[in-house]
């Protein structure tokens, strides 16, 4: 049973009313759900003038913010922090009813907002740079880290709030002011979360002009990229969008924060233990219906298990509960939208043109009940190699299984893929899982040993190479991306020495 579209409506108002939003008007952005596929409301989008207006509040908002001391500056994201946990299961439900994730997923998107949160608390005392020794007597060389300017958060649908949150805590502690522009097929969470943090804001005394929302299509997203007062833009999606958005960042020396599509693979040598790996690639590859950056796309198993595993995967696979994610005995909710199973039947048909075969799913579910949605079956293909599908990012769930017979082997077909996001070996023999994380072992920006490709904490970096941009959001010391560094050179003595031991005068 997929739960009515009405009862999906009411459920999403009371949700915005429990978070205090305003009940949704307007007409020309629809908020709608993949459980059902139908609209649920319309809402109003930003004009060309209005987001210039929002830029233009974020922009003059900006010198009294950096001018409030950091640890200050967290206290509005404390403030945050104590809001998304009260209102968890409201976002929850605003992140099942518009991208369709699980409850369990949903909690744990809201969760990763709020660890995001606590993390940029301790932030707020951490900014620190570096004193070097200088080569000269008397003189003391640092580093100063400042805030940036405005930053602009381009987001997707697939994590709706937990990429808005790693940006936005980490930017509000560095003294910056944000201007976000959602997904358009996302955009009743974002208010939520918008009206949360000008909550937190009123809260702690912080103005509310730090943080600006922008619902609207690609002209938007287009006014932040292009826009001199936007200093980082920070933008979340697929590898075509982030080559348009990119250039035209840096033709206008502005920064760019890129991160873009994965094709992640998980190694499985032959001394890997099979229960684990079956687990940790079942929730890679099927969860969150395959529509992580980070989820499994390719498994490149050993011949001599080759056969054991895709029969226990093969029968895990058959066992997957699709269907209404509200319901808490699904493991796999719908698709996006039906041009996303589009595209995933267009994969399953190169597949079969290129010689794959499909162990398990491939179907569509759920029609009769739900016509407008897009439910699968997450499905496991057999390549013979790594051919062209296999090179590309089909944000479904579909895992292509190759087999190699050396390490070796296995590292150049990981590695020969134009996207470097995430990466994971199965394995119990130290030697291999070391080559793999050393410099000639995979080349992500993410890479595991023993779990999947998906599901990162916010403690680390996360962010990839090659065609996923190369940027670095979330934890770690990815916050130095929201600030600019200055070097200082100070001389405390009463000479002037030159450096590199030039004499002049
Ligand atoms: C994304 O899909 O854009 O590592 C982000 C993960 C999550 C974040 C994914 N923590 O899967």
């Amino acid at each position: 049973m997929i739960t009515p579209t009405e009862t999906l409506r009411e459920r999403a108002l009371a949700a915005l009313a429990r978070v205090g939003a305003a009940p949704p008007e307007g007409t020309d952005h629809p908020a709608r759900t993949p459980l059902t596929g139908d609209n649920l409301f319309g809402l109003a989008a930003a004009s060309p003038a209005e987001a210039e207006q929002a830029i233009g509040r974020a922009s003059e908002a900006f010198p009294a913010w950096r001018a409030t001391p950091a640890p200050r500056r967290g206290e509005l994201v404390r403030r945050l922090g104590d809001l998304l946990r009260a209102h968890q299961g409201d976002l929850a439900d605003l992140v099942t009813l518009e991208a369709g994730k699980i409850r369990s997923e949903a909690l744990g998107e809201v969760r990763e907002m709020i660890d995001i949160c606590d993390f940029a608390v301790g932030l707020s005392r951490q900014l620190h740079g570096r004193t070097i020794a200088s080569e000269r007597p008397g003189h003391r060389l640092a580093e100063t880290w400042h805030p940036l300017g405005v930053v602009g958060v381009i987001s997707a649908f697939n994590f709706p709030c937990a990429v808005w949150s790693w940006n936005t805590a980490v930017a509000l502690a560095c003294g910056d002011t944000v201007v976000w522009k959602p997904s358009e097929l996302t955009p009743l969470i974002s208010v939520a979360c918008h009206t949360l943090l000008v909550r937190a804001a009123r809260d702690v005394g912080a103005p509310e002009q730090v943080h600006q929302l922008l619902l609207g299509d690609r002209a938007v997203g287009e006014l932040l990229v292009d826009d001199p007062r936007v200093a980082l833009l920070s933008a979340t999606g697929s590898t075509r969008m982030g080559r348009e958005v990119g250039p035209r960042v840096a033709a206008r020396f502005g920064r760019g924060l890129l991160e873009l599509g994965g094709n992640n693979a998980a190694i499985v040598a032959p001394s890997a233990d099979l229960d684990l790996a079956v687990q940790g690639i079942v929730f890679a590859a099927a969860g969150t219906a395959g529509q992580r950056c980070t989820s499994l796309r390719r498994l490149l198993v050993h011949r001599d298990v080759a056969d054991t595993l895709t029969d226990r995967l093969t029968a895990a696979y058959r066992k997957l509960p699709i269907g209404d994610p509200f319901d808490t005995n699904t493991l796999v909710g719908p698709l996006i939208h039906t041009a996303a199973l589009d595209r995933m039947r267009t994969a399953l048909d190169r597949a079969g043109a290129e010689g794959g075969a499909v162990l398990a799913g491939g179907g569509r579910v759920l029609t009769e009940e739900a016509p407008g949605a897009a439910y699968v079956e997450p499905t496991l293909v057999r390549m013979p190699g790594q051919t062209g599908v296999v090179r590309e990012e089909t944000f479904a769930p579909v895992l292509f299984v190759l087999t190699y017979d050396t390490l070796e082997e296995a590292l150049a077909l990981h590695n020969g893929v134009p996207q470097g996001l995430s990466s994971s070996i199965f394995t119990r023999d130290q030697r291999e899982a070391e080559v793999f994380l050393s410099s000639e072992g995979s080349d992500c920006g993410i890479a595991n040993v023993n779990i999947g490709t998906s599901g990162a904490e916010i403690g680390g970096a996360f962010g990839g190479e090659k065609e996923t941009g190369g940027g670095r959001e979330s934890g770690s010391d990815a916050w130095r991306a929201y600030m600019r560094r200055a070097t200082n050179t100070v001389n405390y003595s009463n000479e002037l020495a030159l450096a590199q031991n030039v004499s002049f005068l």
